[in-house]
């Protein structure tokens, strides 16, 4: 065998340094798998994190959205309300300007009536006063003159001296006027008495010129009717948009007295007079109802209140309105 003329190699060392760098390479991957895992583990973490704060984001922009929804809905009933109270108060506005001018009108016609009255005191006053002293300045004839009234004499009721009947003399005429003017007196007091008159008795409401009652009981509208009538009152009749409205404001449905039991389709009101001015709801009247036979108006309060009035069987019982004029 020949000589190894070349160094051999330590494979002791070449091991040992192998196994060193396999060692330590090994070591870096672990500790790179760690450093792996736990960023993983960071990233999950983290994903987890942002996916609860996008949930929350989520159900935070579902309830603004809600709250918006809501927020709207407050605002369109707002402004309804809003709408509603306008129109209200145009409606009292316009109340309170009648009344203003219903007032005017009273006074005007109060103090015509007064001055009327003093001047019939006065007229009364000298008339009384004439009959107690007439016919002392001059000799005048009385009855048919046949008998003179002298005003040479110094005692008033020792002046009369009869005459010839063709002896010129002023002459006095009587009218019987005291009664006439005692009942006119009268009546003017009547007058003026309803005329100042504004109270309506408890439990009726005024308006304008009338006061009206609401019942409390629901009866078929004959029924209705002579409830009124046995109160001096009759159903009520409605001359005027502004009593429409009033009436429509007790929000109930209520008869009124207006019916065409007479002849079909010929609406008349109570007191005999035609149906000029009309209020009825959509539709109205129609003659419907499981009869086919509709003969009396009802207000119903369930649509405007220059739309409110509805024909319906008059065996119907409702509330009733009584209408008494001042
Ligand atoms: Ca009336
Ligand atoms: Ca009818
Ligand atoms: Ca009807």
């Amino acid at each position: 065998m020949s000589k190894v003329i070349y160094t051999e190699p330590d494979m002791n060392k070449k091991v040992k340094f192998d196994r060193d760098n396999r060692d330590k390479d090994s070591e870096d991957k672990r500790n790179n798998l760690s450093e792996f895992s736990l960023n993983k583990t960071n990233t999950t973490e983290e994903r987890d994190q942002l996916q609860t704060r996008y949930n929350h984001l989520n159900e935070e922009s579902d309830q603004l959205q809600t709250r918006y929804n809501n927020l709207t809905e407050e605002r369109e009933q707002l402004q309804t309300k809003y709408n509603n109270l306008t129109e209200e108060r145009d409606q009292l506005q316009t109340r309170y300007n009648n009344l203003t001018e219903e007032r005017d009108q009273l006074q005007t016609r109060y103090n015509n009536l007064t001055e009327e009255r003093d001047q019939l005191q006065t007229r009364y006053n000298n008339l009384t006063t004439e009959k107690g002293t007439g016919g002392q300045d001059s000799p005048m004839i009385v009855g048919k003159r046949t008998i003179e009234v002298y005003n040479g004499q110094d005692d008033p009721v020792k002046t009369w001296n009869d005459d010839k009947c063709g002896t010129n003399l002023n002459w006095i005429c009587e009218k019987e006027v005291y009664n006439n003017l005692t009942e006119e007196r009268d009546q003017l007091q009547t007058s003026y008495n309803n005329l100042t008159k504004t109270c309506c008795s408890d439990g009726w409401k005024k308006f304008e010129c009338s006061c009206y009652f609401l019942s409390t009981e629901e009866k078929t509208w004959e029924e209705s009717r002579q409830d009124c009538l046995e109160g001096g009152t009759d159903l009520v009749i409605i001359n005027s948009k502004e009593e429409q409205e009033f009436l429509f404001h007790f929000k109930k449905r209520v008869w009124i007295g207006l019916t065409d039991r007479e002849t079909e389709e010929t609406w008349k009101w109570v007191d005999g007079t035609p149906l000029t001015t009309e209020y009825w709801y959509d539709k109205q009247p129609d003659n419907a109802g499981p009869t086919q036979n509709e003969d009396c108006a009802e207000i119903r309060n369930d649509q405007l209140p220059l739309k409110a009035w509805n024909d319906l069987s008059c065996d119907s019982k409702l509330n009733w309105i009584c209408e008494k004029a001042l």
